[in-house]
């Protein structure tokens, strides 16, 4: 590429042909300014042509220097051109790295779901609000005194071995052993001892026992206990709340029983049972009913007029029901699941089923 001002305007031509194939070859930013430095530069090789056209004959001069600045005018606005080009070109590969492709399909975010206990739990509080229970809760480590004596099961009660529970070694005042609670009966009292009658709650809440495991039983369960207490109330009320409670749950072509029961803190006392959904009715070998053909669903009664008196109630006045049921054992029956165990056992697989239900 070199070039002097004797050059003429047809050696310029061809000069001018291999600058811009050098240009048009220049793949980058460094090689266009080396190629900019080379023919427009200070030293360039044009730049010498038109520095040398003093130096020309008369007659060349016009021409060549005419020829030479028109080149030049064309080159740096090829020089622009290109570098336009290239940066063009860089943009549009910067762009296609980061693409995104909006016709692949999605990834789909999975999304929680509340867990089939609590979901039946809510139902039943549900049902409940709507007869009237305002919903209250205790704590779930438990004075010996709510969880057993005050609820008429004193020391050495055989009652106790029904609810063998789990210990915590703390004593409060040295005297008053700490228990994990057995079942939501203790928030009767405690409630009964703050509030003056008419007396309507649902108390939900994680209960636990010191029991071997099985398809119906688990050491940590739920419960959500009733308390009703006013004057007049009767076992037709405690009767008809549950039955209306059934309805609203498990549907009316699903039969209810009622059978006499002992707790030591309700006179009389009741358990509720819903037929089995496991087999067609009592089938020997059935592992939900045992042969059955009844799942026990929860424990009720007319509240003892002694644990009412303990109160402050005066029991010559004031009646009530009462009554505690087990959530898993009602999700069991809503859903026909066979063994209360999968509940804990965090099997995704499982708990998945009931997303969106
Ligand atoms: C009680 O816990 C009494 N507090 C119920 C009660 C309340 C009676 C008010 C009278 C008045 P029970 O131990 O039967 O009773 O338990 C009540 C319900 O809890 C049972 O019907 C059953 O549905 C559920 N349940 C009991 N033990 C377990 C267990 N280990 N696993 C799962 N569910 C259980």
């Amino acid at each position: 590429m070199t070039a002097d001002a004797s050059d003429s305007p047809a050696d310029l031509d061809s000069l001018a042909r291999e600058w811009r194939a050098a240009l048009a070859a220049a793949g980058d930013e460094e090689a266009v300014e080396e190629w900019r430095r080379s023919v427009l530069g200070r030293s360039g090789a044009l730049t010498g042509v038109l520095r040398g056209l003093s130096a020309l004959p008369a007659d060349q001069r016009r021409a060549t220097g005419q020829a030479a600045n028109a080149l030049k005018r064309d080159l740096e606005a090829d020089l622009e051109a290109r570098q336009e080009e290239l940066r063009a070109a860089a943009l549009a590969s910067q762009l296609a790295e980061g693409a995104v492709d909006v016709t692949l399909p999605g990834r789909r975010r999975r999304r929680g779901g509340l867990h089939p206990v609590t979901q039946t739990l809510q139902e039943i509080l549900d049902a409940f609000t709507r007869m009237g229970f305002a919903t209250v809760e205790g704590p779930e480590v438990e004075l010996d005194d709510y969880n057993f004596t005050r609820l008429r099961i004193p020391e050495d009660h055989p009652a106790r071995d029904m609810w063998d529970t789990f210990w915590l070694d703390e004593d409060v005042d040295g005297e008053q052993p700490l228990l994990l609670r057995t079942h939501t009966s203790p928030m009767q009292i405690r409630y009964l001892d703050a509030h003056e009658p008419p007396v309507r709650i649902a108390v939900p809440g994680r209960c636990y026992r010191y029991e071997a495991t099985d398809a119906t039983h688990e050491w940590m369960m739920t419960q959500v206990e009733l308390l009703a207490v006013d004057e007049g109330v009767s076992l037709a009320d405690l009767k008809g709340t549950l039955l209306e409670f059934a309805r609203q749950l498990f549907g009316v072509e699903r039969r209810v029983l009622l059978r006499h029961s002992y707790f030591p803190f309700v006179e009389p006392g009741v358990e509720v049972a819903v037929d089995c959904f496991a087999c067609p009715g009592a089938e020997t070998g059935c592992a939900v009913c045992r042969g059955s053909g009844w799942l026990e669903i929860l424990g009720a009664g007319m509240v003892h007029p002694e644990v009412l008196a303990a109160s402050g109630y005066d029991p010559g006045r004031y009646t009530g029901f009462a009554a505690g049921m087990g959530v898993e054992r009602i999700a069991m029956l809503r859903h026909g699941i066979e063994d209360i165990r999968y509940f804990y056992s965090n099997d995704l697989r499982f708990l998945r089923q009931f997303q969106g239900v």
